[in-house]
């Protein structure tokens, strides 16, 4: 039924009955809810309003309709069943960075590494830009929770978007629909998430395929922290608006943890059983582009040894009753970079996007398959590339975005462990933090303690590789993985981690480990072979959690002893062992510098205990 036709406008929506069974539309009795819905309707203006129920005939409705708009391609059921492929504008294939924003009451509490706008301001600004703006469109509302319904870790939030996109990539990420409502009950919180697209429909206008603000001044991802807000304006793509994921889920997250005494990460979490059977759960931190998927799903080399995974992104992680941190994944599904995905790279994942996924951006075969590169299967001879042109392996041009996607229900993950809906989360021995740095970082190095452990993290970062070695390659640090991530000012999330000792038995928090799996020699050559073998490391961090593993005390940490690490099978020379696995002095002062020049971005916010940690190093090294 038609907003327009109805006498009275915009609040009389919630009068409309459901055409077949007669009942009420709205499934909730939560009046701030309903108050909240009735706001935006007024607001937006849209066609019609649809709270989604969360069931596969809605999904399944949903998706056949874009496919007759337009906006979905299916793809051949033999081959990919369940599966859809949908290619964005060339303007809307990532995260805007620099367009999102954190609107704390206080410019000081979202910190320099934030961009900041007075909040009252900015919804001012916004609302002239969603005045109108799902004229001729649904407007649909997804109630979702992020974590397990039910568990008491889980937050519920209601996202109100005009995009189907967006309705069946929530479906898939998080957990939606009248089971959530019921949750909510009468009376309960939830964190309004406000999207559209921005491209209201003039009456009687076709719709584009990928609806959107194709002027990225125009796009907006604004976070409200002091209210547990969002508002999103103009993009259709990935964190910029399925709003549970990196708004929710880290932004306003880490605001709330922060205030409640908890953690919101970005981290993977896995869990590793030894061949004796004993299991161990363990959260790692990698900034992008640094094969987190892939190690989340990672199959094992090292005989006896089984992984399963329990989450490729997002942790929330509490102090359980016994003193130990839980870990805690609060998404339902995998949104994966494609590019690079194969059975060599991640042969889980590939099972995983194998049926009921949507493709965004990839290229589109004859035979109705998708393909990308680096999938490990040869190239088709032409195909329809991601910008919808004809494409041929000598044309010039990658047939996939880079930051191609896959959306895929967590569920069908083949090594998906079976603990990783526990509403109480699983107990963690250890934290990993990396990066991509081709020299000085080794293989593997422990932390003496949190404190050193909180200083490696805050130091973590990924160098840009060039193909003469000579020129230094381009470090950008990203503490913890957070720097996009983190809803308030930087200095303070240090300060937080920091504070996890005071909070429980420090005996009881995990070790803390940084890895590097991407150091190069100086003919460029890697030097460690990755995926599977990272099993190896991982043994050994298992070990040194049991007391047993071999290492050295060095000025930068733990390293493994030479014979540490379970190489049998491996073909490593000792020269790259060495490299891999020894203090470079002269590269270490370097990095202190650097380290001392980033931290000065912080202030006064910087924690003593890391200006402690700094000298530490400094001292020890000077020692060399
Ligand atoms: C992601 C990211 O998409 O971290 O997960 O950028
Ligand atoms: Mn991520």
């Amino acid at each position: 039924m038609k907003l327009g036709s109805i006498p009275g406008g915009g609040a009389i929506w919630n009068t409309i009955k459901k055409e077949k069974d007669n009942m009420a539309v709205i499934p909730t009795n939560n009046k701030k809810l309903i108050a909240w819905v009735d706001e935006i309707v007024k607001l937006c203006r849209p066609k019609d309003v649809h709270w989604c129920d969360g069931s596969k005939k809605e999904y399944d409705d949903l998706c056949s309709q874009a496919v007759r708009n337009g906006n979905f391609v299916k793809l051949n059921e033999k081959k990919r069943p369940g599966c859809f492929l949908v290619c964005s504008h060339a303007s809307d294939v990532a995260r805007v960075e620099d367009r999102t924003y954190i609107c704390s009451r206080k410019q000081e509490d979202a910190g320099p590494t934030n961009n900041w706008a007075d909040p009252d301001e900015m919804k001012a600004k916004l609302r002239g830009y969603f005045k109108g703006s799902m004229e001729g469109r649904t407007l649909y509302v997804i109630p979702f929770s992020m974590g397990p319904l039910g568990s008491p870790v889980a937050k519920i939030g209601i996202e109100i978007t005009d995009s189907v996109y967006v309705v069946v990539n929530m479906c898939i990420m998080t957990r939606v629909g009248q089971k959530v409502l019921d949750a909510l009950g009468e009376n309960g919180a939830f964190i309004p998430c406000l999207h559209s697209v921005g491209a209201p429909l003039k009456p009687g206008e076709k719709d584009v395929p990928w609806p959107c603000v194709p002027d990225p001044k125009n796009k907006y991802i604004v976070h409200f922290p002091d209210e547990g807000a969002i508002w999103s304006f103009g993009s259709g793509y990935g964190g910029n608006a399925l709003l549970g994921k990196k708004c929710l889920a880290l932004r306003i997250a880490t605001s709330l943890a922060k205030k409640e005494g908890w953690m919101a990460e970005h981290m993977l979490i896995l869990s590793l059983t030894s061949p004796e059977g004993k299991k161990y759960y363990i959260c790692a931190a990698f900034p992008s582009a640094c094969g987190k998927t892939n190690l989340a799903m990672m199959q094992p080399t090292l005989p006896g040894w089984t992984l399963k995974c329990l989450g490729d992104d997002i942790a929330w992680i509490r102090i359980g009753d016994d003193g130990r941190l839980y870990a805690v994944n609060p998404e339902y599904g995998f949104f994966g970079v494609v590019p690079g995905t194969s059975d060599e790279s991640n042969p889980n994942a590939v099972k995983t996007i194998q049926s009921n996924t949507i493709f965004t951006n990839v290229a589109l075969k004859p035979d109705g398959d998708v393909w990308w590169e680096d999938m490990g299967v040869p190239a088709p001879d032409k195909a329809i590339d991601w910008t919808g042109r004809e494409w041929t392996p000598d044309c010039g041009r990658k047939a996939a975005h880079p930051n191609s996607r896959f959306t895929a229900p967590a569920g069908q993950c083949p090594v998906i462990d079976p603990d990783w809906e526990n509403p109480k989360g699983v107990p963690i021995s250890a934290f990993l933090f990396g990066g991509r740095r081709p020299s000085t970082i080794p293989l593997a190095n422990e932390a003496f303690s949190w404190e050193h452990g909180v200083f490696m993290g805050s130091t973590g970062g990924s160098e840009t590789t060039f193909a003469n070695l000579s020129q230094a390659g381009v470090l950008r640090r990203d503490p913890f993985a957070m720097l996009p991530f983190c809803g308030y000012h930087m200095g303070d999330y240090l300060s937080h981690w920091i504070s996890m000792a005071s909070r429980t038995d420090r005996n009881k928090l995990p070790k803390i480990f940084f890895v590097n799996w991407f150091r190069k020699d100086t003919t460029g050559k890697w030097l460690w072979p990755g995926y599977g073998e990272n099993s190896r490391v991982l043994k050994w961090i298992c070990e040194r959690v049991e007391g047993t593993g071999k290492a050295v005390k060095t000025a930068i940490g733990y390293l493994p002893e030479k014979d540490a690490l379970d190489l049998k099978g491996l073909d490593v020379s000792r020269t790259d062992l060495d490299n891999l696995l020894s203090v470079d002095v002269e590269g270490w002062k370097r990095e202190l510098a650097d380290i001392e020049q980033f931290y000065s971005t912080f202030g006064d916010k910087l924690p003593d205990a890391l200006k402690k940690e700094l000298e530490g190093l400094k001292g020890r090294l000077e020692q060399n």
